[in-house]
């Protein structure tokens, strides 16, 4: 009932962040939505911050994993956000499980809870991998949350609408 009403009340765009290690596709998707415009922020922290706002929502994107020390930047986009875009390269068996590792963490932050979750099961060009097998692999069953997987290739962009369709959905509005 609470977001129903801030649905109608809200005057924000809602807010989306990807996430995702260093590579595994979250600028190429970024620019193959072709949702709008990407301003990209070099802040003196190094690492990528894009920001692409479009008409329906805004979408903050950077690399995550090996750098817990800049969790305190992330705070207030974790807490202005409505949805996680989670971004997992099917391909890299190597770093499959530090994904699994961030993942985790992500959907066990409190700031983040209750919001929901689609992860780009991405690079399926290169190695194909359906959303159980996907799910079983970063053990996602034992979370309730609201968590959708959508296969997908940034470079051809198939998959990338779908997913995108499903957070809209979804969409918490706080
Ligand atoms: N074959 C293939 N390569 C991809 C795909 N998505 C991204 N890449 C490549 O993976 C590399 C890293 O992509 P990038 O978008 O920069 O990753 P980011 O660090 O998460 O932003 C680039 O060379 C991309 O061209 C995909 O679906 N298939
Ligand atoms: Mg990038």
């Amino acid at each position: 009932m609470g977001n129903l009403f801030a649905k109608f009340t809200t005057k924000h765009k809602p807010q989306l962040i990807m996430l995702g290690l260093d590579a595994a596709g979250k600028t190429t998707i970024l620019y193959k939505l072709k949702l709008g415009e990407i301003e990209s922020l070099i802040p003196i922290i190094a690492f990528n911050l894009e920001k692409i706002q479009s008409k329906q929502f805004d979408i903050i994107a950077w690399d995550i994993g090996g750098a817990d020390k800049i969790r305190t930047f992330w705070k207030p986009y974790f807490q202005n956000s409505n949805g996680l875009i989670y971004v997992i390269d099917c391909s890299d068996k190597y770093r499959m499980s530090e994904a699994k590792e961030e993942l985790h963490k992500l959907l066990l932050d409190t700031l983040l809870l209750g919001l929901p979750t689609l992860i780009y099961a991405n690079k399926q060009d290169l190695s194909q991998m359906s959303s159980s097998d996907l799910a079983s692999e970063l053990n996602l069953k034992k979370f309730a949350k609201n968590w959708h997987i959508q296969p997908c290739c940034a470079i051809t962009g198939e998959g990338l609408e779908n997913g995108l369709k499903w957070i809209q959905d979804q969409l918490v509005l706080k």
